[in-house]
C-alpha cells in the first residue's frame, strides 16, 4: 500500500487532500519534525531534503508536495485539466508558480512573523510583501474563473489550498479582505468532506506541540551556525 509520510503542516496536508479526494488507500506514517524524525536515516533515504511530505508507492519514491501531486495526478488520471497543449502549459505554469513562489514565500512570511527568535524588520517586510504579491496574483486569476486552471478542480487548486488556508496566520487577521477570490476557493475546498479528512489526519497521532529549544534545534539548524 502507498506509504504517506506526513505531519499536520501545509505541504503534507495538500497531499492528504489528494489522497482523500482520489480515494487512494494509503498508510499514514507520522514524521514529527519538532522531534527530529525528518533526519533519521530511514527517512533520509526517502527524502534527502529532510522535510515532509514524501510517499513510497511500490518501488517509486517521491518527495516534495508539488512533485507528489503531479505524480499522483498522472498515475491516477485524476484532478488534471483537459489534456490539450494549451491547458498543459497553464497547468505547469501555475503548478510551478505555487511550488516556487506561493509555498516558499508563505513559509518565510510565517517564519519571520511568528518564529524568528529576533525581530528582523527587513526580512519581515520583504516576505510579507512577497506573500501579498503572490496571493494578489492568484486573486486576480480567480476573479474571472472558478478554478486556477481549466474549468474543473485540479491539483493546482489543491496545491494552493495547502498554504492559502493559513493566510490570516501568515498576514494577519484582516488579510482575507485583500483576497476575496482566493478565500472563495479556499472556502469551497475546505467544505469538501475530503478536505475535512485531510485536515483531521494529524489528530490521529500525537505530534509535539511546543516550538521549544528542542524543536528549534531540529527545524532551525542555522541557529547553531554563524555565517560570514
Ligand atoms: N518544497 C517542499 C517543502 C517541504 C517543507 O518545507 N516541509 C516542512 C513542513 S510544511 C517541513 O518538513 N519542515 C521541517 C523542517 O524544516 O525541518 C514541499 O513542498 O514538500
Amino acid at each position: 500500500m502507498l506509504k504517506f509520510y506526513f505531519n499536520g503542516s501545509p505541504n503534507p496536508t495538500k497531499v492528504a487532500l489528494f489522497l482523500e479526494e482520489a480515494g487512494l488507500p494509503y498508510e499514514a506514517h507520522p514524521i514529527d519534525t519538532r522531534k527530529g524524525d525528518q533526519f533519521k536515516p530511514a527517512y533520509a533515504a526517502i527524502n534527502p531534503n529532510g522535510k515532509v511530505p514524501a510517499i513510497v508507492d511500490g518501488d517509486v519514491t517521491v518527495f516534495d508536495s508539488n512533485a507528489i501531486l503531479f505524480y499522483l495526478a498522472e498515475r491516477t488520471g485524476k484532478f488534471l485539466p483537459a489534456n490539450t497543449p494549451a491547458t498543459r502549459g497553464e497547468l505547469l505554469s501555475w503548478l510551478m508558480f505555487v511550488a516556487t513562489g506561493v509555498g516558499p514565500f508563505s513559509g518565510q512570511a510565517v517564519h519571520f512573523r511568528h518564529h524568528s527568535p529576533e525581530k528582523v524588520p527587513y526580512a519581515h517586510n520583504r516576505y510579507q510583501y512577497e506573500a501579498e504579491r503572490h496571493y494578489g496574483i492568484l486573486d486576480t486569476r480567480l476573479a474571472k474563473r472558478r478554478y486556477i486552471v481549466g474549468d474543473t478542480y485540479t491539483i493546482v487548486d489543491m496545491d494552493a489550498w495547502g498554504w492559502a488556508r493559513l493566510v490570516p496566520l501568515m498576514m494577519g487577521d484582516d488579510a482575507w479582505a485583500k483576497f476575496p477570490n482566493v478565500k472563495r476557493l479556499v472556502d469551497e475546498i475546505s467544505a469538501r468532506p475530503a478536505a475535512a479528512r485531510a485536515v483531521a489526519l494529524k489528530d490521529r497521532h500525537t505530534f509535539k506541540a511546543e516550538m521549544d529549544d528542542e524543536a528549534r534545534g531540529h527545524m532551525f539548524k542555522h541557529l547553531a551556525r554563524k555565517v560570514a
